[in-house]
């Protein structure tokens, strides 16, 4: 847990940071993304938007690895200049249910990885069922990123940096909730401690 919130303590902060996960949350307010607020969208907390948006973007700057988690992977998209779906159920045609009433260790919709990328190496698989516990969603990624994994429905449930020589994975879903019961999702974290040990060691 990072024991600030002001944009004031980032360049104190990201010197000591190996890596970042930016976790789940609220919902991002939309003009962080060139939006006005639509109905469906739910409440959201600019100060806490501002402080990571920033942190993202300077820690990009400063090639420091990174994971998002649900909003975490929304922030990412939106700091790096994309845009989102306010929310899935009023904007996406025969959507599936990504925010069921179940706890965060149930599986949910499976989603369907893109062969060639960091997160098939990671899963070692195509076809993987996971937890969901969203009402947004990525809808433009960022010129940064790649879409690696959709949902049945179309909707954007993971997203890699381009360049491959970067650490910035972005999930929909929570891999948090579910490795205790599936070891494998345990394997995103164990990437994200790799790719700090990676970018330290270049300076060792
Ligand atoms: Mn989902």
């Amino acid at each position: 847990m990072l024991p600030a919130n002001s944009v004031a303590s980032i360049p104190t902060l990201l010197p000591i940071l190996d890596g970042i996960i930016f976790s789940g949350g609220i919902d991002i307010a939309p003009w962080f993304y060139g939006q006005e607020p639509q109905i469906g969208i739910g409440a959201y907390e600019t100060d806490r938007d501002q402080w990571e948006i920033e942190l993202c973007n300077r820690a990009w700057e400063a090639h420091v690895p990174m994971l998002g988690i649900c909003r975490g992977c929304q922030l990412m998209n939106v700091a790096r200049g994309g845009t989102l779906i306010q929310d899935i159920a009023r904007s996406v045609p025969n959507a599936l249910l990504h925010n069921p009433s179940i706890p965060h260790n149930e599986l949910s919709h499976h989603i369907e990885i893109e062969d060639d990328s960091a997160l098939a190496s990671i899963f070692k698989t195509k076809i993987l069922h996971v937890n969901s516990l969203h009402h947004q969603a990525v809808d433009v990624s960022a010129p940064d990123f790649k879409v690696v994994a959709r949902s049945g429905d179309e909707v954007i449930e993971a997203l890699e940096p381009i360049d491959p020589g970067r650490f910035a994975l972005a999930l929909q879903f929570h891999p948090e909730g579910l490795f205790e019961r599936y070891p494998d999702f345990l394997e995103p974290f164990k990437a994200l401690v790799n790719a700090a040990f990676r970018r330290g060691c270049q300076s060792c």
